[in-house]
C-alpha cells in the first residue's frame, strides 16, 4: 500500500474492498447523511462506506488509520447530539452500518439474539416477537434507529424502569478496533469475569472507541397481558405518588410510567393529526401508565383500576381513560411518542435530557419550569419522559412570535439553566441520548479532574491517532 493515497486512490481502494455497492460518493446520494435529526449540525464527507461485513469494516478501518482519515459511525442517524454528524472537514468518511442487518442466531432456550449493528430495533422487537419472546427496548425512533447505535448511546427509552438501558440488554458485542483489529466477543454468557470488561467499553462510548459490527441481546418472555391508562394528575408530586402506589402494589407489572405537561400535550393536539385526547380537556399534568405480564390471568386489568380508585380517592388522579383494545392503547402511546416530533413543528426548541434520583423528579420539573420562564419570559417548558427512572426531557418551546434563531442563540444559557437545578439536585446532565458534538463543553465541569482524565487515557489508549468519531463526547 503506498504511503498517501489520497486524493485519487482512495476512493478505488475503498471501492475494492466494498464492491460497487458499498459507497456513496456522489453530493446528492450523501447529502441525507450530513446532517442530524433536529437540523443542529452539517459537515462533509468524502463517501459513505457501506461495508457488509465485519471483514470490510476491518479492512476500511485499517485503511483510513494507515490513511489518516477520520471515520463517523453512523446508524439511523437519529442521535439527538449531533452525534452521527461529521465535522466540516473534507478529509474524512461516514461508515454506515446500515447494509450490517442480519439476524445471525435467534435461540429461545438461552434467551438470546445475536444480531448485527444495522439491524433496526422494530425490526429486532419483531424478530423476537416471531420467536414467541421479547425484545424489549422501545423509543420513538424504533423504526430508524439499529442496534449498533443504540448500544453506541446506551440508548434508554420508555421501558428502562422495568429491564434497564440497551447496556443491560446486551451479554457479547463483536467490535472492530481503531486499528483495524476485530474482538469477537460474542459471548452469550451472564457470567464471565474475565479481566476487564472491554464490552461495556464501547457500550455509550458514541462510536469514539471503535465501531460494534454485532452483539448479543437478551431476550424476555413476551408479554401476554398489558394494562394501559392516560391519567390527568393535579400536579408533579401527583405524578410521583401514582408511581409509587404501582410500584407497591406490583413493582415486577411496570413496564413504562411516563409524565407529560399540559403544555406538552396541547402541542400534540395542535401539531399531529389525527391525535386525540381521551380525557376532559384542560389538565396541566398527565402520566401514561403502562403494565405487562408474561403471565395470561395476571389480572393487570383490576390491578390498574384498583390502584386508580385509591388514587382518586386520595385526589392524585383527577381524570383517566383505560384502553379498551390494542388500538386505543397505540393511540395513547402515540400522544406521548409523538412529543418530539410535535415540539419540532411548533418551532424551535431546546432539550435538556437530564436525569435526577427518581424522587426529585417533582422538584426539577417545577423549578426549571419556573427558572426557565424568567430567563426567557413567554417560552414555553415543555417536560415530558421517563419519570419512572428519574429522566425527564426538561424542554424549552420559543415564544410564539419570536425569531427561531434569536430563541436558539440562547441554547447554552437554556441548558446551563436546567443544569444547575439538576446538579443541585445531583444528577446528570445527559441521561440517555450522549454527550455527542453538543454537550462536549459541558464534560469538563461535570466530569473534570480524575474522571475525565481517565477518559482520555483510554481514547488515546484505543484510538492514538484520534480518527474514531472526533469532536464527539470528550472536550
Ligand atoms: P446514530 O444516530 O446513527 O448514532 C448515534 C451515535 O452512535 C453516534 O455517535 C454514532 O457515531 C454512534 N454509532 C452508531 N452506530 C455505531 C456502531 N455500530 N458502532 C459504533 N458507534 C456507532 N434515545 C433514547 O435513549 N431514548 C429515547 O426515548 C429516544 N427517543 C427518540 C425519539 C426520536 C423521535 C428521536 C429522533 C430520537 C430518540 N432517541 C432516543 C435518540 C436516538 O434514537 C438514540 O440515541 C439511538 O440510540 C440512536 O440510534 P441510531 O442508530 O440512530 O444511531
Ligand atoms: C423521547 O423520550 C426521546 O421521546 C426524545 O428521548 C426526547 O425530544 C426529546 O427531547
Ligand atoms: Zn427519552
Amino acid at each position: 500500500m503506498p504511503d498517501d493515497l489520497r486524493p485519487h486512490g482512495l476512493l478505488d481502494a475503498f471501492r475494492a474492498i466494498l464492491g460497487p455497492n458499498g459507497m456513496l460518493t456522489q453530493a446528492s446520494d450523501l447529502e441525507p447523511y450530513l446532517a442530524d435529526w433536529r437540523g443542529l449540525y452539517r459537515g462533509q464527507a468524502m463517501a459513505m462506506l457501506r461495508p457488509a461485513r465485519t471483514e470490510e469494516v476491518s479492512a476500511c478501518v485499517r485503511l483510513c488509520a494507515e490513511q489518516g482519515i477520520t471515520i463517523i459511525p453512523q446508524g439511523g442517524n437519529t442521535s439527538m447530539v449531533g452525534g452521527a454528524t461529521p465535522e466540516a472537514r473534507p478529509d474524512q468518511v461516514i461508515l454506515s452500518l446500515a447494509r450490517m442487518n442480519r439476524v445471525r442466531e435467534v435461540d429461545t432456550a438461552d434467551m438470546t439474539m445475536t444480531v448485527e449493528a444495522g439491524l433496526v430495533l422494530a425490526r429486532a422487537q419483531q424478530v423476537a416477537a416471531e420467536h414467541g419472546t421479547l425484545f424489549p427496548l422501545s423509543l420513538g425512533a424504533e423504526g430508524s434507529a439499529m442496534i449498533g447505535g443504540l448500544l453506541s448511546t446506551n440508548a434508554g427509552g420508555n421501558t428502562t424502569v422495568r429491564y434497564g438501558n440497551a447496556r443491560e440488554l446486551m451479554l457479547g458485542l463483536e467490535v472492530v478496533l481503531p486499528d483495524g483489529g476485530v474482538i469477537h466477543g460474542l459471548r452469550r454468557l451472564r457470567k464471565d469475569n474475565t479481566g476487564y470488561a472491554l464490552r461495556h467499553l464501547f457500550v455509550g462510548a458514541e462510536g469514539t472507541l471503535g465501531i460494534i459490527t454485532a452483539a448479543v441481546l437478551r431476550l424476555f418472555p413476551a408479554a401476554r397481558e398489558t394494562a394501559t391508562a392516560l391519567c390527568a394528575v393535579p400536579s408533579e408530586d401527583a405524578a410521583l405518588a401514582l408511581f409509587r402506589r404501582f410500584r407497591a402494589a406490583d413493582e415486577g407489572a411496570v413496564r413504562a410510567f411516563e409524565y407529560m405537561s399540559g403544555i406538552g400535550m396541547g402541542l400534540v393536539m395542535d401539531h399531529i393529526e389525527g391525535a386525540t385526547l381521551p380525557v376532559a380537556p384542560g389538565f396541566e399534568h398527565f402520566v401514561l401508565v403502562d403494565l405487562s405480564a408474561s403471565r395470561e390471568g395476571a389480572g393487570l386489568r383490576g390491578l390498574l383500576e384498583q390502584v386508580l380508585e385509591a388514587a382518586m380517592e386520595a385526589g392524585e388522579v383527577l381524570d383517566a381513560a383505560l384502553a379498551e383494545s390494542e388500538a386505543q392503547r397505540a393511540a395513547i402511546w402515540r400522544l406521548r411518542e409523538e412529543h418530539p416530533e410535535a415540539q419540532k413543528r411548533a418551532g424551535a426548541s431546546v432539550k435538556s435530557d437530564v436525569s435526577v434520583p427518581v424522587s426529585s423528579v417533582p422538584e426539577l420539573i417545577r423549578r426549571a419550569s419556573a427558572e426557565l420562564v424568567k430567563l426567557i419570559p413567554g417560552s414555553r417548558p415543555v417536560p415530558f419522559g421517563h419519570m419512572g427512572d428519574g429522566n425527564i426531557h426538561m424542554n424549552l418551546e420559543q415564544p410564539v412570535g419570536m425569531d427561531p434563531a434569536e430563541f436558539l442563540a440562547r441554547a447554552h444559557d437554556i441548558m446551563d439553566c436546567v443544569n444547575e437545578i439538576v446538579r443541585d439536585l445531583g444528577g446528570s446532565f445527559s441521561a440517555e441520548h450522549g454527550v455527542g458534538r453538543l454537550k462536549t463543553d459541558m464534560m469538563e465541569a461535570w466530569r473534570g479532574g480524575a474522571e475525565l482524565s481517565a477518559m482520555q487515557a483510554i481514547k488515546a489508549a484505543l484510538d492514538p491517532k484520534g480518527i474514531m468519531n472526533p469532536g464527539k463526547v470528550l472536550p
